[in-house]
């Protein structure tokens, strides 16, 4: 029976601090997503996106050969435009967030934002250069609000182009104009999906689509870049920081905070309070040793990425979180927060506080985030957190933590590469072609509790690393990556290919690089552009033996994440189910959509969107597709027999051979 129970948790988590948490739930007879997910059967007809609620003459729901709509729609219409309308929702959520950031830098440079500055000069003034923006002479306040303002506008733009775009490789740029999905302005793509969408308009299946993709890329290439830019320039861009993750990182002895959501402003702020003596000072009054920050989803990564502030879990530890029981304070702002943290806290001490105007939840706690006071606002979160730690009943927090390495920048891989006076992409571009490397993967995404927590994540990152394929992540994928301890330098390495294990042994750096939070994935769009820009890996992102894949999605971010990264030329695969799988057993055709995704998006683009569950496959087709690039390339076939033979592994083997057959084989003959 006891071992029943492990198994069934082990369906739900492969992550050790998940399953006595999900164990703990049990006992105490409350649901979490997992439970939820369980009892919750998927609508078939919704989930193949054949299901219609765009007008009050619907529902409509297709599912035979040849049904429309009561006005007329087709199947193929109709999962076109929920799909439209779910990139427009995942690339305004990441770009309201590039805005409020803009917006902050603007306060900033004003003056008046409590307790900012701008960490990152040289970033602002490259940035700055390269649009234009006079730098000469200027202060880095006069500089930023130029920048901001330049930023802000690309938001409210109606005609020409999103200035951002021009940061990607010439020859991309120019096919995106030939294609006509150039973003003329960010809140306008998504407005139009919106009204294309509407009953009666845009009613063509490749039409709408070519919106989607030019709503996506005013994310990528857009708002998302906006945040990452700004963030690194306020709160500095990142570099390798030791770290650590999982629930084991809150204290029994200190007060927890957790942060959660996405947006870095807040909690920045909450991190320097954390640390004021006046804050140590009132922690200690109350008994506790001080306040022990950490972070869960994207805020953590944000914090853990340029502070070192632990990651307590990720999307689906949110609830485990408070299972604890150690938790004084949850503080959300935007993004990927279940309601049903409020229910669950009520049955603990913990006070779930929201913070942004955009976000309130029933019965939670609201404290309005405002930038002109944000540090005074940090600090009184802090002390309502203090002040509920007496209420805290005994915990129970798992032991698991793990340590890491995150703080991959494309600034930081640029300089690691090459040191202060010759940073380049050129050694990781050589390693490719050498076939040392034999490709990239940026592993990204959420979790989703339709497939065991991480399982899909570590275990294709892990398989992946065999192939000596380097793995760049980012959210959700990248906090399961960390728990698996394959962030830490040299850690692991024994299970890494032997090309790609002298590559981190030469440079020093973990096989697994944490590159950010989900705004974050700009950055893999920059390294991609980079690599072109090195040369002998093609000219364009779509030539680059580099595959995306998002194994345990499960937000409409994602969906607008995949979209724009196949726009820039990657092959994209999702774990999971698609949202337009159509019924093709029982509908022929419903899977026009689908195969358009494929097939359609790789003539004009280069790069494809597939859906496949099965992991195996998903690598199969990764490694298949990354050595089909290094063929079209006339680079070396992929022949790891070449490699292993130098670096680390080579100095252990010759150490531990007698000293006569040592000299043999380093000098050749015995001396
Ligand atoms: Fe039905 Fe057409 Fe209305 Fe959709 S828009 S609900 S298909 S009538
Ligand atoms: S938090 S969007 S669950 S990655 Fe960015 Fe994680 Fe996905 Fe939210």
């Amino acid at each position: 029976m006891a071992r029943e129970k492990e198994s069934d948790l082990s369906k739900r988590s492969v992550d050790p601090a998940a399953q006595q948490m999900l164990q703990r739930a049990e006992e105490l007879g409350v649901s979490t997503a997992f439970s939820r997910a369980e009892a919750m059967a998927p609508c078939n007809i919704g989930g193949a996106g054949m299901c219609c609620k765009m007008c009050g003459m619907g529902p409509c729901r297709l599912t035979k050969d040849g049904a429309t709509g009561v006005c007329g729609a087709t199947i193929d219409v109709i999962q076109a435009r929920n799909l439209v309308r779910m990139i427009a929702a995942g690339a305004a959520a990441h770009s309201d967030h590039g805005r409020g950031m803009a917006m902050t830098l603007k306060a900033t440079a004003n003056g008046h934002a409590e307790g900012y500055y701008i960490r990152d000069v040289a970033k602002l003034r490259t940035l700055a250069a390269h649009y234009g923006i006079p730098i000469e002479g200027r202060s880095p306040n006069e500089i930023a609000n130029d920048l901001a303002d330049l930023y802000l506008a690309q938001f409210g733009q109606q005609e020409g182009e999103v200035v951002l775009i021009s940061r990607a490789p010439a020859k991309r740029q120019k096919l995106w104009r030939e294609l006509g999905v150039v973003p003329r302005g960010i809140d306008r793509e998504v407005v139009e999906c919106l009204h294309r969408t509407h009953i009666g308009d845009d009613q063509d299946m490749e039409h709408l689509l070519q919106q989607a993709v030019r709503t996506a890329l005013a994310d990528g290439w857009g708002g998302s870049m906006i945040g990452t830019d700004i963030s690194d320039i306020l709160f500095g861009t990142p570099a390798p920081i030791v770290g650590q993750a999982n629930l084991g990182v809150l204290r029994r002895d200190m007060v927890n905070v957790v942060v959660h959501g996405h947006e870095p402003t807040l909690s920045q702020m909450i991190v320097a309070a954390s640390m004021d003596p006046e804050i140590i000072a009132y922690a200690q009054a109350a008994g506790a040793k001080g306040v022990n920050l950490a972070g869960i989803c994207c805020t953590a990564n944000e914090i853990l990425m340029r502070q070192g502030i632990p990651a307590a879990g990720n999307f689906l530890q949110q609830e485990l979180a408070i299972l604890t029981g150690a938790v004084e304070a949850m503080v959300v702002d935007v993004q990927c927060i279940m309601q049903a943290l409020v229910s669950l806290a009520q049955k603990f001490h913990t006070e779930i506080i929201t913070t942004s105007p955009k976000v309130r939840i029933k019965g939670a706690v609201h404290i309005e985030f405002e930038e002109s006071k944000a540090l005074t606002i940090a600090k009184q979160i802090l002390k309502r957190a203090i002040d509920n730690y007496k209420n805290r009943a005994e915990p129970r927090i798992p032991d698991v933590r793990e340590d890491l390495i995150p703080g991959f920048s494309h600034e930081y891989i640029n300089y690691m590469l090459g040191g202060t006076y010759r940073a380049s992409f050129r050694p990781l571009n050589d390693a490719i072609m050498a076939g040392r490397i034999r490709g990239a993967a940026a592993i990204v995404g959420c979790n989703n509790p339709r497939s065991p927590h991480d399982y899909l994540h570590t275990y294709v990152t892990k398989e992946l690393l065999k192939q000596d394929v380097l793995i760049l992540e980012t959210g959700c994928g990248a906090i399961a990556s960390a728990k698996a301890g394959l962030m830490v330098g040299e850690a692991g390495l024994e299970h890494v290919g032997p090309g790609l294990r002298e590559v981190c042994e030469a440079v020093g750096i973990p096989p697994v690089l944490h590159v950010g939070s989900c705004v974050d994935n700009s950055r893999i769009l920059t390294v991609l552009t980079q690599m072109v820009a090195e040369g002998g890996l093609g000219d364009d992102i779509d030539q680059i033996p580099a595959v995306g894949l998002a194994p345990e999605w499960m937000s409409e971010k994602a969906l607008a994440i995949a979209t724009y990264c196949v726009a820039s030329g990657a092959y994209v695969i999702f774990g999971g189910a698609s949202p337009v799988s159509g019924m093709p057993d029982r509908v022929s055709d419903s899977d026009l959509v689908l195969r358009y995704l494929s097939e359609g998006w790789e003539r004009l683009y280069g790069g494809k969107l597939e859906f496949i569950n099965d992991p195996d496959e998903m690598i199969r087709r990764t490694l298949e597709h990354i050595d089909k690039k290094r063929a079209a390339l006339k680079l070396p076939a992929y022949d790891p027999s070449r490699f292993g033979r130098s670096g680390d592994r080579r100095v252990l083997e010759l150490e531990a051979l007698p000293l006569a057959q040592r000299r043999a084989a380093l000098y050749g003959v015995e001396v």
